[in-house]
């Protein structure tokens, strides 16, 4: 336009001194000329002029409507939150999505919600949280959590939100967290509690405790069963035994078995035969009184019984010996090895280990917690003769738990 404009002035300068040149134009006629031209320039110019505000205008409008889309600044907000007495907030992004989070100063603890978003309707969610005063006694409980590393010293739940340290590095910031937290993903001025558990839960190598993990904040510890104590290295479980520790509740009648998990008082009666009597010779014996000469009945019945307890973890690989019976002496000239009645049938089997002893074998993994148990007999012959019966009755406690 502006070129069109020039081209303009060029042909009617040309025009005009062409003309003087051929022959002389009367003064007027110049003067008339020039007002020509002049009006058509500020036609021109006036023409320009509308074009460029047009254009101005059209610019702005554009440049506003990429700014509504883009422009932080323009962003709807929740108001700023207030930070509660005795105690201050965490987070500095206060746009729709995103968290605020409350802490109370060491004495007092949170009353309300932990954290606070801010919501479509530009609200905060949940009401304001205040910081109450805890007093001494109910203060100690909290802290008194048995936490493996954890140092921690704030004592709400809170805890689980920390502000991160950042630095400044020329047109960067970088933050970082103290052991146990990382960066939160919404807000790179806080740090959010690690959770170990879940984290090695979905890793799956390696369990990160034997039973059951614990998340604290920061850090997290390992928790047994009952009747266990955690191991050393804090992640296993220790079965506690309860016999030679004197922490059961057994009689002086009654056996102390220790079991994985707990404890068994066992009551150890003799057995009751129509032609035999028997006397407990040991706390798990019981020996057969003088038979009467010539009672067959009687030399039938068992020389002696004996009872063992035994305890196993649940699911134990098989098969495995569990007990071997062998005969101190023998005075006949052979030995015979069996599994009285249908108990525990399926779950144990027995063999012969050498000449004078058999082995009991757990043949199948059992889930406990469960009891099994098993008559073992072994026979004393003399060409075919019984020359007596040994009766060992085991009782098995399978644990809860594979440890
Ligand atoms: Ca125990």
């Amino acid at each position: 336009m502006y070129n069109s404009g020039l081209f303009l002035i060029i042909f009617i300068t040309c025009q005009m001194f062409g003309a003087q040149s051929q022959e002389c134009v009367s003064r007027q006629e110049v003067q008339s000329a020039l007002r020509h031209v002049h009006k058509l320039l500020s036609a021109h110019e006036s023409s320009f002029l509308q074009s460029v505000r047009s254009l101005r205008k059209k610019l702005n409008l554009l440049h506003n409507t990429s700014n509504i889309s883009t422009s932080e600044n323009n962003t709807p907000l929740c108001q700023h939150p207030n930070p509660p007495a005795n105690g201050r907030m965490l987070g500095q992004v206060f746009k729709v999505g995103h968290e605020v989070h409350f802490l109370c100063n060491h004495g007092f603890q949170l009353s309300g919600p932990e954290t606070r978003e801010c919501l479509d309707s530009l609200r905060w969610s949940g009401d304001e949280p205040t910081c109450q005063k805890v007093d001494a006694e109910t203060h100690n409980s909290t802290s008194s959590k048995p936490t493996s590393s954890s140092s921690s010293s704030t004592p709400s739940s809170s805890a689980h939100v920390r502000p991160s340290r950042c630095v400044e590095l020329q047109d960067s910031t970088h933050c970082t967290c103290e052991q146990g937290y990382s960066i939160s993903s919404q807000d790179r001025s806080l740090c959010t509690d690690v959770d170990e558990c879940e984290l090695y839960r979905m890793t799956q190598s390696g369990r990160l405790c034997l039973h059951k993990c614990i998340n604290t904040a920061g850090s997290y510890y390992c928790q047994c069963p009952s009747g266990y104590t955690i191991s050393k290295d804090n992640r296993g479980c220790q079965d506690i035994d309860e016999c030679k520790l004197d922490a059961h509740n057994c009689t002086k009648e009654q056996v102390c078995v220790n079991t994985f998990g707990g404890h068994r008082c066992m009551v150890v009666e003799c057995p009751r035969y129509r032609n035999a009597s028997y006397i407990k010779t040991s706390a798990l014996q019981c020996e057969r009184n003088p038979c009467v000469q010539g009672n067959k009945a009687c030399l039938q019945a068992p020389v002696s019984i004996s009872f063992h307890f035994m305890s196993v973890m649940s699911n134990i690989s098989t098969p495995r010996v569990l007990f071997r019976v062998s005969a101190s002496r023998i005075l006949g000239n052979s030995l015979r090895f069996g599994l009285l009645g249908n108990r525990g049938t399926g779950h144990f089997t027995l063999q012969r280990s050498s000449r004078q002893s058999g082995e009991l074998l757990l043949v199948e993994p059992v889930q406990g917690p469960a009891t099994l148990e098993a008559e073992v007999e072994m026979s004393e012959l003399d060409r075919r003769t019984l020359l007596g019966r040994y009766i060992t009755k085991v009782t098995l406690f399978v644990s809860q738990y594979s440890f």
